[in-house]
């Protein structure tokens, strides 16, 4: 059985934990609190070079880190990974997006103003450039979907988890979606899927529904 090194409030962490209960895998999880410096200990950094979660350990002493990585992984041989070439190649570009273009302004910005006490006064610097970059995201992300319903292969799939993540976690730091109808029809889509998980749900729920 897999064991899951992730923080319940982490949104990388959050994109396994969905991949896991939309495929039904049981894992234990160990909850890591970042905040308290446990991914920086001695013990965790031998697992994971780069002290972060997600951390998936795949088989004894096997650890696979990155969430979309790890995404991949689980989800391989699936039909929330694509296997043709082109629409394998789709869901990669919107995951490397997320990773350039997301991630790093709405999880910025969710981790700093929604996580960490006072840190909207100590980022205060950084902010007007992270929501300049992030609305910049969320308009790519928002033309696409006029077109299309998910980001490729015309179905669900884990490049739609990846993007999930902060996308959803918007409102909380300071993004008005009010303007981004299409975005938010996609998060009501996502939202439906069978087996979906909120971020506050634990495995233990999920087996009690
Ligand atoms: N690119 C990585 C980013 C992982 C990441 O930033 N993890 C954060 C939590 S969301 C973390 O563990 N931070 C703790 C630290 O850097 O000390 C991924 O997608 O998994």
């Amino acid at each position: 059985m897999y064991t899951l090194y992730s923080m319940q409030r982490s949104g990388n962490s959050y994109k396994v934990r969905m991949a896991l209960a939309a495929l039904a895998i049981p894992y234990r999880l160990i909850e890591i609190d970042i905040l308290r410096g446990e991914s920086r200990t001695p013990e965790f950094l031998a697992k994971n070079p780069s002290g972060q979660v997600p951390l998936l350990e795949v088989a004894p002493d096997r650890h696979l880190a990155e969430s979309n990585a790890i995404l991949w992984y689980v989800a391989g041989g699936s039909p929330l990974a694509p296997e043709d070439r082109i629409e394998r190649a789709e869901a990669l570009q919107w995951m490397f997006f997320e990773q350039h273009s997301l991630e790093p302004n709405i999880g910025a910005a969710y981790f700093w103003l929604v996580l960490v006490k006072g840190g909207r006064e100590l980022q205060q610097h950084a902010l007007e450039d992270w929501m300049e970059q992030g609305y910049r995201a969320l308009r790519v992300m928002e033309n696409h979907l006029k077109q299309h319903r998910y980001f490729a292969a015309d179905r669900f799939t884990v490049a739609d988890i990846a993007l999930y993540a902060y996308t959803h976690l918007a409102h909380e730091c300071d993004f008005d979606l009010a303007t981004f109808p299409a975005i938010r029809d996609w998060l009501d889509r996502m939202a439906a899927q069978p087996r979906h998980v909120r971020m506050e749900q634990q495995p233990a729920d999920m087996a009690a529904e």
